[in-house]
């Protein structure tokens, strides 16, 4: 009764409570349900497909969906509990606006001022500084009609091209990745892979915590062979048959081993290297030097585990290579994706069942502003540089070619850098809560409050972030509004409204629409739309004939298979031939041939030293998601994983006299991480330690590092040099 009551399980008279559900069974009376909204879960990039049970105008439980092709009626625990996230305390209601420009001093206003202010102190700041001077950062979790809307309002309305999102602290390095390896942006393969592949390789992948449905497809291929490349024994490892416990930051340089041997041994596949790929000789002749014996020595694995690895990729008949934040978090992300596009081309591991270098993505809708958003490309994977691209996209929007920026804006952590040094003095955030998620605080927080006007948009209030706003719009969350979500699979699932949105709480949607016209826009850019699915429509025409094909897509029949892959151009009525890309071996290059690009490993930046021995990995856990606005507040998960703590090998521990449980503070070079709970396990290797990044009272980004990838700006989350001390008292 006790631990059901710490877990924030029904009492015991309510849970002997029982009713009939149509749909349901047995259930608590609680739990009951008037009806069930089909939708697709709103936390990570699985996709599941689930329903939500409404009584009385709120969401009271969630089922997971037995006839959607991702999930089969499996969830994990956070999608099983997500009901909870709708009606939570905390929950922003109303637009806010600061007094007497004082932070934090909130009076709440309607909505028309709080968008008529925001349009005339955005057109005050464009007006002094220029239209640069204001900056957007977005999320990967609205829906794609937002996104779509969203981009257009901000390139064409607001016309500042300095517009990202916290997709660049998450998947732009596999964005930069394979474009440059296959010319488009692009996850090839499918979920369907890991249960038709005979080798499975995940890099920095901890699908277990992270992406705990995919594993049921690792359930159901017994044969295959999984091997884990990370640091950590984390639960993923622990399902691997081999688990190489890499050094940190070690993966390129395993890569260009693991080709040298392949190449070596001629277990190459010639025939796809000739017809589909250039740049073998320089590939090969960048390789010579990662011999097994130099590999051994940066990676920390036995000579024997390279030339186990490297027969069991290359002889594979399907070999799978998944890969997530190991890799991208990472100022040599791009280049470790490359190495391990390399990999695949050089065996013939892409477009055919089974063998895909995959890129697991993250947030629910990561792939939607990828496709639609505008923000790192054009609409449809078209190029900012592109005058082609640039061409096609003003005609679909009938507004002259000059109107689109011919070169992308700032990135993230550049639009911050600009804030710093007042280049951006307004900014917009929307569905990212930067305080607790980007690295360095110390920089960050300088930045906000150095800036004139900054806008936060959050379904939640107060956050770490929206307390440093000066205006607050208060927005509608998953469960609340409709439009569409891409998994990793390229898989577009529906996504749909079973309550309203808390007092004035509106969608991300109407918002952007009202704004535009707070900002006289909206007639020009949103002509005649009303719903997303105004939005939908047109994005379907943006991205007929490019990768990303919607034309042939429709909500129905979306809802009617479970999602649908694409490409599904118009006509398209199939949605097996969209399973996989590159099936042909035709590259959206300018030759059609995929790119065999050369890399070489370096060290991580800051690498440890007397004052700063310890290597810090920060990540995740099953229980949060990230910043903890939605799953602090499920009790069930919050109790299961309250506070935050440090994971250190026991030896370590040892030496510097500290025992389990013990509070200590762990101390980089910009910050101190205060009073975590201290976790000794052979789970870390000695001189490494692992903090998770979910808790805003213990942030991990106090003691992170402001290095970049140089090609994607993804931030280096994974390696920075601290020590761990006992806190004083
Ligand atoms: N429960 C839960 N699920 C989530 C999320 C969440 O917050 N909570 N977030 C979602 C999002 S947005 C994302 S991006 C994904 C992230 O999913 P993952 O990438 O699986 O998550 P992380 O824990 O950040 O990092 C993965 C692993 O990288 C390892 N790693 C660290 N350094 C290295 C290295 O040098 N080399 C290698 N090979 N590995 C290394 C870490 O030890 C860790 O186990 O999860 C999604 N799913
Ligand atoms: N040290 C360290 N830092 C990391 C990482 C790491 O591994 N280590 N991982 C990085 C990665 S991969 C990611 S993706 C980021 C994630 O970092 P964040 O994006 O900052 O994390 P979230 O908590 O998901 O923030 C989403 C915000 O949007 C709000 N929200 C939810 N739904 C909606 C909606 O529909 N509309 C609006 N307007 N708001 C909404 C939520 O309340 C929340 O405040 O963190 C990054 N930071
Ligand atoms: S695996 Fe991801 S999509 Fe599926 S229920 Fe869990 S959080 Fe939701
Ligand atoms: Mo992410």
């Amino acid at each position: 009764m006790k631990v059901r009551r710490l877990l924030g399980l029904d009492t015991q008279a309510e849970r002997y409570a029982y009713t009939v559900d149509p749909v349901a069974g047995f259930v608590s009376a609680q739990r009951a349900s008037d009806r069930w909204v089909s939708t697709t879960c709103g936390y990570c990039s699985v996709g599941c497909g689930m329903f939500i049970g409404v009584k009385d105008g709120r969401a009271v439980s969630v089922r997971g969906n037995p006839d959607h092709p991702v999930n089969r009626g499996m969830l994990c625990p956070k999608g099983l509990s997500e009901h909870h996230t709708i009606a939570a305390d905390g929950r922003a209601r109303q637009p806010l606006l600061t007094s007497g420009g004082r932070r934090g001093r909130f009076t709440p206003i309607g909505w028309p001022q709080a968008l008529e202010t925001m349009a005339a102190r955005f057109r005050e700041v464009q007006a002094t500084h220029g239209r640069g001077a204001v900056g957007v950062i977005s999320t990967g979790q609205l829906v794609t009609e937002e996104f779509y809307a969203l981009g257009k309002l901000v390139q064409l309305g607001l016309g500042t091209p300095n517009y990202d999102g916290n997709t660049t602290l998450c998947m732009s390095t596999a964005v930069s990745g394979y474009k440059r390896s296959f010319g488009s942006d692009g996850p090839p393969g499918a979920y369907e892979d890991l249960e038709r592949a005979d080798v499975i390789v995940l890099i920095g992948a901890n699908i277990a915590d992270n992406h705990p449905i995919l594993c049921r497809r690792l359930d159901a291929n017994p044969g295959a062979t999984l091997i884990v490349v990370d640091p950590r024994v984390t639960k993923t490892a622990m399902m691997a048959d081999v688990h190489l416990a890499i050094r940190p930051r070690s993966d390129l340089a395993l890569l260009n081993g693991l080709i040298h041997i392949i190449i070596e041994h001629d277990l190459v596949d010639r025939d796809y290297i000739n017809k589909h790929t250039v740049g073998f000789e320089a590939l090969h002749d960048s390789v010579r030097e990662y011999t097994p014996e130099r590999v051994s020595e940066i990676t920390g694995l036995g000579r024997d585990a390279l030339h186990r690895t490297a027969a069991l990729y290359a002889s594979a008949r399907a070999a799978f290579i998944g890969w997530t934040m190991g890799v991208n978090h990472s100022s040599k992300g791009t280049e470790t994706v490359n190495a391990i596009n390399n990999l695949a081309l050089i065996t013939g591991n892409i477009g055919r069942a089974g063998a895909a270098p995959f890129s697991i993505t993250g947030q629910c809708n990561a792939m939607g502003t990828r496709e639609a958003g505008g923000a790192s490309c054009l609409p449809g994977y078209r190029q900012f540089d592109r005058a082609a691209d640039r061409a096609e996209i003003a005609a679909l929007w009938n507004v002259p070619v000059e109107r689109i920026p011919a070169a992308r804006g700032l990135a993230y952590p550049d639009i911050i850098e600009a804030a710093l040094d007042r280049r951006i003095r307004a900014l917009w955030i929307i569905g990212t809560n930067p305080i607790v998620s980007f690295p360095n605080l110390g920089v960050l927080q300088q930045a906000l409050e150095g800036l004139d006007f900054l806008v936060v948009q959050d379904g939640f209030h107060p956050t770490p972030t929206s307390e440093l706003a000066h205006l607050v719009l208060p927005a509608a969350v998953w469960g609340e509004k409709e439009g569409t979500y891409t998994n990793s699979e390229r898989r577009v699932s529906k996504v749909n409204p079973a309550v309203k949105p808390p007092g004035d709480a509106r969608s991300d949607f109407d918002i952007v629409l009202d704004l535009a016209a707070a900002l006289g826009v909206r007639d020009e850019l949103f002509p005649g739309w009303t719903t997303p699915r105004d939005a939908f429509e047109e994005w379907k025409r943006v991205s007929a004939g490019r990768l990303c094909d919607y034309a042939g897509m429709t909500y129905e029949a979306i809802e009617q298979h479970g999602g649908i892959q694409w490409p599904f151009p118009l006509g398209a009525t199939d949605p097996e031939p969209s399973r996989r890309l590159y099936t042909d071996g035709r590259f959206p290059t300018e030759d059609g041939r995929a790119r065999l690009i050369p890399v070489s490993w370096e060290p991580f930046p800051e690498q440890p030293s007397s004052s700063f021995p310890l290597v810090l990995n920060t990540g995740r856990t099953v229980e949060h998601w990230h910043t903890r606005t939605k799953t602090g507040n499920v009790p069930i998960l919050e109790h299961l994983s309250p506070h935050a703590w440090v994971d250190m090998n026991p030896r370590d521990g040892r030496a510097l006299g500290l025992k389990a449980q013990d509070r200590v503070d762990v101390v980089s070079q910009r910050g101190r991480v205060r009073d975590v709970e201290l976790r000794l396990t052979e789970t870390m290797a000695p001189g490494q330690v692992f903090v998770p990044f979910h808790y805003a009272e213990a942030n991990a980004n106090q003691i992170t590092q402001s290095a970049f990838d140089p090609i994607s700006r993804e931030p280096n989350y994974k390696q920075s040099a601290v020590r761990v001390e006992r806190t004083a008292r």
